[in-house]
């Protein structure tokens, strides 16, 4: 079977990134999962480690970015890119489930992801958060960074945090509600149809 990697690099006046991405680590696969992320941003990194882990990803980022400005550009450019990359090694929509969903909670925060690999790029969350930031990370950019993985990568998503009252632990279940449902929809079925009556993804 193909490797299902990627590597890319995205330099803007704004910010410089580089990501590497195998979709194909998960406990079992005979591949070791490996992450390191530096985004410059805490919390970001926790929340892009933890999608990494529970896809079964293996996943390298890295971001220089304009932080001295704010976090805005760090933030969606890395979407962006883990988007591309996400795509890119993905390939052809074929011979995977294409649909994944999946619950995350975290104490007594719950989130939902639908996810539909399909290239109609879509995104609606509800992410319930009230605070400011989250660590150095400003709240009203946690639906952006899902809307700018969502266009890039070519996915509709639905995300719903559907309780919680620590805005840690939405945002956290909300990632890690993402990491489960991709980790589905990613899932090789064993053949080699596209799946949809169209007949193209
Ligand atoms: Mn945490």
């Amino acid at each position: 079977m193909a490797a299902r990697t990627a590597t890319i690099e995205r330099k803007t006046n704004e910010t410089e990134i580089r990501v590497a991405i195998n979709l194909d680590c998960q406990p079992g696969s005979g591949n070791k999962q490996e992450i390191s992320i530096s985004t410059g941003i805490g919390f970001l990194d926790h929340m892009y480690h933890a999608l990494a882990k529970h896809s079964g990803m293996s996943l390298q980022l890295s971001c220089k970015g304009d932080l001295h400005i704010d976090d805005h550009h760090s933030a969606e450019d890395t979407a962006i890119a883990l988007g591309t990359a996400f795509k890119q090694a993905l390939g052809e929509v074929r011979g995977i489930r294409r649909y994944g969903t999946g619950f995350a909670p975290l104490d007594e925060a719950l989130s939902r992801a639908v996810i539909d690999i399909c290239s109609r790029p879509y995104c609606v969350t509800d992410l319930k958060l009230k605070r400011e930031k989250i660590g150095d990370l400003s709240t009203e950019m946690f639906p952006h960074i899902f809307y700018s993985f969502s266009i890039a990568a070519g996915v509709t998503l639905h995300l719903d945090v559907l309780r919680g009252e620590n805005d840690h632990h939405k945002a956290e279940s909300a990632f890690k509600a993402l990491a489960l449902a991709i980790r589905e929809a990613i899932q090789r079925t064993g053949g080699d149809d596209v799946p949809s009556t169209k007949g193209v993804l």
